[in-house]
């Protein structure tokens, strides 16, 4: 939290406005495309904090391209993101889990690319459970032609120029980084503002709480199950056993890894062969977050944001969190790694 004599409050505007002049030669569209996704989450957020009263809960009988029954609060959540994204015209395309491809904007020009997971943990709004809107930025590359095509948008996460979350919870927190540190913002709903909350945020290089479903336990590599049977044992010095925590809303499990260390694994299994979780718009973006305050992430084997992408919803298994605790479990899955 910020010191007394910090407490003066900083909005979310004044804080990008001042952080724009940290890059040379900066156009202030950047800052005026962040601008547009606080200004969208803050509608969503005042819809996710009313659903209960409104009919906005529920399905809206349409399913997106992995087959999940899409939910009214998903659709509105993509739609206020795409439109606030579209009015500033520097953005010439969108890629969103609730699409099946590429969203065209108004501008061909614009010079950036968005990924949105614009309500991440869905299944989880109507128990009124944290849910999240996730973002990642890439710069369009200079081409011959001005068409736009997906493969512009296949970045490996080193390329994000900015990237970030919204956490709709017991307060609506975001969170992004533009590669200078992490800082973090609460909604005031009675100002409508994002105020600073948490500058250049640092997150414990060791935690002693472990995040994974564990219902694919039979499904796990041998190297993955004895890494959690080590969680699992006695021994105080390290602070074993861990803690299990697991919301099913990554953003909320990547949110409290973030403030309390630890790690968050959700594996490749003979459900998701590759992982269920999608790389551009939930891996690559929080995974930046985490590595730029201090934490790691990788797929068991490769850093996350050097994995290549072929496809625009490809999925991957992530391992994510404190820098020890991932080094822990990437030595138990090479240690296990030949054994049958
Ligand atoms: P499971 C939510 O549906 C989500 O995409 C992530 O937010 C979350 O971490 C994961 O899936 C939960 O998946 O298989 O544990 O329900």
């Amino acid at each position: 939290m910020l010191s007394k004599k910090e407490s003066r409050l900083e909005t979310l505007e004044e804080y990008i406005i001042q952080n724009q002049n940290r890059f040379p030669g900066a156009t202030g569209e950047l800052s005026q495309l962040l601008r547009d996704i606080g200004l969208a989450a803050k509608i969503i957020s005042r819809e996710v904090n009313k659903a209960g009263i409104t009919n906005i809960l529920g399905f809206d009988g349409s399913t997106n391209i992995h087959g999940e029954a899409v939910k009214k609060l998903d659709l509105f959540a993509d739609q206020q993101l795409i439109s606030a994204l579209d009015r500033s015209l520097i953005t010439c395309m969108v890629i969103s889990e609730e699409n099946d491809g590429i969203v065209r904007m108004s501008s061909k020009n614009g010079k950036y690319i968005v990924y949105l997971d614009p309500l991440d943990g869905s299944s989880n709004i109507d128990v009124n459970v944290s849910i999240g809107s996730i973002f990642s930025v890439y710069m369009r590359e200079p081409r011959y032609d001005s068409a736009l095509r997906e493969s512009d948008a296949l970045q490996p996460g080193v390329r994000q120029v900015a990237a970030g979350y919204v956490l709709y919870g017991s307060s609506t927190i975001l969170a992004y980084t533009t590669g200078l540190g992490v800082s973090l913002f609460t909604l005031d709903p009675s100002i409508g503002e994002f105020i600073l909350s948490d500058r250049m945020i640092k997150m414990p290089d060791y935690g002693n709480i472990y995040s994974i479903n564990e219902g694919s336990y039979n499904s796990w590599d041998l190297g993955l199950k004895q890494y959690i049977k080590y969680c699992q044992e006695e021994d105080q010095e390290s602070g074993r056993p861990y803690s299990a925590r697991y919301i099913g809303s990554m953003v909320a499990d990547i949110h409290r890894t973030l403030i309390k260390g630890g790690i968050f694994i959700y594996p490749h299994s003979n459900r998701y062969p590759n992982g269920k979780l999608r790389l551009m718009y939930e891996c690559n973006p929080l995974s930046f977050i985490i590595e730029q305050a201090g934490g790691m992430a990788t797929d068991g084997e490769k850093r996350i944001m050097e994995l290549e992408p072929t496809k625009i919803h490809q999925q991957t298994p992530i391992y994510i969190g404190s820098k020890k605790n991932v080094e822990d479990v990437m030595k138990f899955l090479k240690e296990y790694k030949s054994v049958p």
